[in-house]
């Protein structure tokens, strides 16, 4: 019987691709049996950060989580497995990468960093979020995009 595959968003942060974690993470990523069907890396904007992370945005950590994730460049990843979602939110372990020294100690944030904000990567927490995530930064555009785009740059 075919097992049927599951994608979820995956970030290395700012803190982790400036840190030269990127092979490393990528090593632990493909030994654990993931695929990863799409990458890019981009630097993200104030307002990219606050869409992306709109469920936070009243709380007191809101600024300084953007500051931190428009502080470099990022490398977002589509990763697919089955179960992606849980699997990868235990391969990165808690949010606070100090609990996760102590409670984790083979997770990514385990090995990246040591406070709760600069925690090295980020993992859809739900399939609904995985599916949000996804197209909100791999979302293929639509007709009526390349339509405007072609009529704006090859005005006929
Ligand atoms: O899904 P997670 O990334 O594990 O955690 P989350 O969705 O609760 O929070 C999103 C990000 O916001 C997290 O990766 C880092 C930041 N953050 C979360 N909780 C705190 C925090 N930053 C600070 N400074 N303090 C927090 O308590």
């Amino acid at each position: 019987a075919s097992i049927e595959k599951e994608q979820t968003l995956g970030i290395i942060k700012p803190d982790g691709l400036l840190s030269n974690y990127t092979d490393k993470i990528k090593n632990v990523i493909l030994d654990s049996g993931f695929v990863i069907r799409n990458e890019v890396s981009l630097q993200l904007d104030e307002d990219s950060v606050r869409t992306f992370y709109a469920e936070h945005s009243s709380k007191s950590f809101f600024n300084s989580l953007i500051t931190y994730m428009t502080s470099g460049p990022v490398l977002v990843m589509i990763l697919e497995k089955e179960n992606a979602v849980a699997d990868w939110r235990a391969l990165i372990g808690p949010t606070d990468a100090r609990k996760a020294k102590i409670t984790h100690p083979h997770s990514i944030r385990a090995m990246c960093r040591t406070n709760s904000e600069k925690n090295c990567v980020h993992g859809s927490d739900s399939p609904q979020s995985a599916q949000r995530e996804i197209s909100f930064f791999f979302k293929e555009k639509s007709a009526a995009v390349y339509v405007f785009l072609v009529l704006k740059y090859c005005p006929i």
